[in-house]
């Protein structure tokens, strides 16, 4: 991976991004983890029963996120893709109403965490069932080539556990086989809950299953934002201009347990995690705007400051709100009014 060896010798390529948007990646990066750690506080507070985890993904997602056209483009992710909600647009008071499971979240509080959808944002709601996720994203992308548009596609994320679904392998058949604007974007952390990758797989690269589909496949330094960005533009590039899917591979880790009801320490050691902890992608990422005076320390500090009265705030606005009523149980599920215990 030519990015990762040239980010350790120190040299930079921002790949046309600006000042603002290296920044933007930034602050959707400590924004994502400052939600997530809010996330398993209030869990630990007995105030939430569940949050997931993607320490580790922040960079993949981050950095994805900017090469997505609002707008245009339709994203399908997973359900470890808080930084890719935020950063297509989602807010962290829709995503703390979500956690909190509150009436005026749009899913009226129904929907498992994390499992958020917007039209206006062009974001499907994710699945829980891995892979499930990837017919649904190949078949938006089916309904574009059908309707004869140009100029925009579809990016959707899974991991590395997903590629042994059937569906991962019909999703990417049919969509090679079709020419289709898609973006398969795999975060590979290199587990699947307990299973690690070598029992996962007999080949660990999983780009490198492109070829067998008759598609183009990259892979990229899943913690350096700016060549996921770089990626995952040159993917959505081909895709929108009619040159068909990519499968585009980035390798990450996860720092934390798989959600708040997982223990990791039962099936890896703890040198492995802090071996890789020192790849942390927000802390290499903040020296290297500061390094390079992309962002002062003085500004560095008050965007952190923002961020957590920004989540602080969200916080505190979505626990104050009422909770769904029982009574509303079957509203907007059914067609007609349904009251079974009537
Ligand atoms: C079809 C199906 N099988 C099993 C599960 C249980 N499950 C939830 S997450 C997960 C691990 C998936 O790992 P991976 O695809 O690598 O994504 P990661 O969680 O590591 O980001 C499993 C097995 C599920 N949700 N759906
Ligand atoms: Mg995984």
């Amino acid at each position: 991976m030519k990015q990762s060896a040239e980010r350790r010798a120190g040299s930079f390529e921002r790949h046309g991004l600006t000042d603002e948007q290296l920044v933007a990646i930034f602050r959707t990066m400590l924004m994502q983890r400052t939600l997530e750690n809010r996330g398993f506080q209030l869990n630990r507070q007995g105030k939430i029963p569940f949050a997931s985890a993607s320490e580790g993904h922040e960079a993949v997602q981050a950095g994805a996120a900017m090469a997505f056209a609002r707008g245009k483009d339709i994203l399908v992710p997973y359900y470890r893709d808080l930084g890719l909600a935020l950063g297509i647009g989602v807010t962290p008071y829709e995503v703390l109403l979500s956690l909190f499971a509150r009436a005026a979240d749009h899913s009226a509080g129904r929907q498992f965490p994390h499992h958020y959808a917007s039209r206006n944002l062009g974001l499907h709601t994710i699945s829980s069932v891995i892979a499930a996720q990837l017919p649904h994203a190949v078949g938006a992308a089916y309904a574009m080539t059908y309707r004869g548009e140009r100029g925009r596609a579809v990016l959707t994320t899974f991991g590395d556990g997903a590629t042994s679904e059937g569906e991962w392998h019909e999703s990417l058949n049919f969509a090679a086989v079709h020419k289709l604007p898609v973006v398969f974007l795999c975060e590979n952390n290199e587990w699947a809950i307990s299973t690690p990758l070598a029992k996962q797989m007999g080949q660990p690269d999983v780009h490198k299953r492109a070829a067998g589909y008759g598609m183009p496949g990259s892979v990229v330094d899943g913690m350096d934002p700016v060549a996921c960005y770089a990626a995952v533009r040159e993917a959505f590039e081909r895709a929108r201009s009619g040159g068909g899917p990519t499968l585009v591979e980035a390798k990450c880790y996860r720092f934390l347990a798989h959600t708040t009801d997982d223990d990791d320490r039962t099936y890896r050691s703890r040198e492995e995690v802090e071996r890789r902890r020192k790849e942390d992608p927000l802390p290499c990422f903040e020296r290297l705007l500061v390094e390079r005076t992309i962002v002062s320390a003085e500004a560095m500090a008050a965007l952190k400051r923002s961020v957590l009265e920004e989540v602080n705030d969200a916080t505190d606005r979505a626990e104050a709100m009422a909770y769904p009523l029982a009574d509303d149980l079957y509203e907007r599920v059914y067609a007609e009014a349904w009251r079974p215990w009537l």
